[in-house]
């Protein structure tokens, strides 16, 4: 059963300044056409930290100098049997200019203004405990890329 396989380690950076949030437009591969956070799989070798930072700086130009983790969210795919085990971090410091790669558009939302339909439909839901500075956990199930099937989310 897909349920039982080993979930796939990956990480995804937010920054947020003032009323702002940083998201990018991933331009190819797993969630093109989405706007999201910054991040990618844990390779062989390193640390969920370092991959956070590595990805980060690969995506959005920011070389991550402090990081918090807020919470972990697994995600199945029911079509693919994809199973992502993502942490989420709040990027605390960082320094640089973001930049546009070739992966991933940088841009600052204001946060009354963050563009959900144009997201992963997870992201309206633990969204907003990220922003007010909680620590969740959860786990969401979809049919395919666009379609939620079922979820349950917690603060911790
Ligand atoms: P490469 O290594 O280039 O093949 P790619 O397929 O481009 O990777 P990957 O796997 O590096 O993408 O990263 C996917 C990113 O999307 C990670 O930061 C985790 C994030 N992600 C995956 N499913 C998500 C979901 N349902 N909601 C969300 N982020 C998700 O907000």
């Amino acid at each position: 059963m897909d349920t039982l396989s080993k979930p796939k380690i990956l990480t995804l950076c937010l920054a947020k300044k003032d009323e702002m949030i940083l998201l990018g437009m991933k331009k190819r591969g797993f969630g093109e056409g989405r706007w999201n956070g910054f991040g990618g799989k844990v390779e062989e070798g390193e640390t969920i930290i370092e991959a956070a930072i590595r990805e980060m700086e690969e995506e959005s130009g920011l070389k991550a100098e402090e990081l918090e983790e807020k919470g972990i969210i697994l995600f199945h795919f029911l079509d693919t049997g994809k199973l992502l085990e993502v942490h989420i971090f709040d990027v605390l410091k960082y320094s640089g200019e973001i930049t546009e790669t070739e992966e991933m558009s940088p841009k600052w939302f204001n946060i009354r203004e963050i563009p959900f339909e144009k997201m992963w439909a997870d992201d309206i839901y633990w969204i907003p405990l990220f922003l007010n500075g909680d620590k969740f956990n959860g786990k969401f199930v979809f049919e395919n890329n666009d379609k939620l099937l079922d979820y349950n989310l917690k603060t911790i």
